[in-house]
């Protein structure tokens, strides 16, 4: 039965062990920070830098970036990214059926109410539902912040987005047509694709994988790597750690962010799957 227990930092989390998945979910945040289906590598990727202090973001894993996205829009002094994943979450319940481990953790902030499920099995199944309890409609953006581990991410290409325009967030937010072409990782990578329902493919020859990152209630896909001069800005981010990670973040974000009517309810999934290519 899964259960709450300090991590080797004094940290609650959930360490999962079955015949179906290995992982742990962190209650700072709801982060999952690691998972794997038997017979392959760590599918998420953590820095080894990672602060787990309860106070900072978990460097890693699936952040809940939530009820904004990037910069607070007024707020200079609010957190990148909002404040559910540097919330204490509460575990509400957990359950094991037929090898599949589901979780469900819960949060309530001024005006909002919070409620994730984490199912890990063979597969990785993360659902977010919010809910306006306030008394007037609440703009809201939501992104699970996922961080894959790759083999090195010079040589992954990610497809599924060939045909979506991009905001280019290296490039001064710039909009960026459809290029048609995989993406592959260059340089620093930080894009915004708006206003698609696609499954995303990371192809990893070096690990002789694929991993399939699908959404549902969100439009918008986030695609990361910090490259080189960003990870040796980042305190909580090895300096060479850049190769062995990107993010496929599955959101609902700027023009794609959703209008909550009070009492309204929405939920933001993302599937991850792993598949062998040898
Ligand atoms: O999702 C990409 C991004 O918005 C990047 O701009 C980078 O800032 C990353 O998130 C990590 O943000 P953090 O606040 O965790 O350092």
């Amino acid at each position: 039965m899964a259960k709450i227990t300090p991590d080797d930092n004094n940290q609650p989390h959930v360490a999962v062990r079955t015949p179906a998945a290995t992982g742990s979910v962190h209650l700072h945040g709801a982060t999952v920070t690691g998972w794997a289906p038997p017979k392959h590598q760590p599918v998420l990727w953590t820095s080894s830098k990672s602060l787990f202090d309860g106070h900072n973001p978990i460097r890693g894993g699936v952040p809940i970036c939530t009820p904004w996205f990037g910069a607070h829009p007024t707020d200079t002094d609010a957190p990148a990214h909002g404040l559910a994943r540097t919330a204490a979450w509460t575990l509400d319940h957990a359950g094991l059926s037929e090898e599949e481990t589901l979780l469900g953790l819960g949060l309530e902030l001024p005006g909002l109410k919070f409620a994730y499920g984490v199912l890990m099995g063979h597969g990785l199944k993360l659902v977010l539902e919010i809910t306006n309890t306030g008394d007037t409609p609440r703009r809201v953006e939501a992104a699970l912040h996922t961080y894959l581990a790759v083999s090195d991410a010079r040589k992954v290409t990610i497809t599924g987005l060939e045909q979506t325009s991009y905001i280019d967030k290296v490039n001064g937010a710039s909009v960026v047509p459809a290029t048609g072409e995989p993406i592959a990782f260059t340089g620093e990578t930080d894009r915004v694709y708006t206003d698609t329902d696609h499954d995303v493919v990371l192809h990893d020859p070096g690990l002789d994988r694929t991993i399939t990152v699908s959404k549902d209630g969100g439009l918008s896909t986030i695609i990361w790597n910090p490259w080189i001069d960003k990870a040796a800005r980042m305190a909580d981010f090895g300096d060479d750690e850049w190769t062995g990670m990107c993010c496929i973040e599955s959101a609902a974000v700027g023009d794609d962010a959703w209008t909550l009517e009070p009492g309204e309810t929405r939920a933001l999934a993302a599937t991850i799957a792993v598949q062998s290519t040898d």
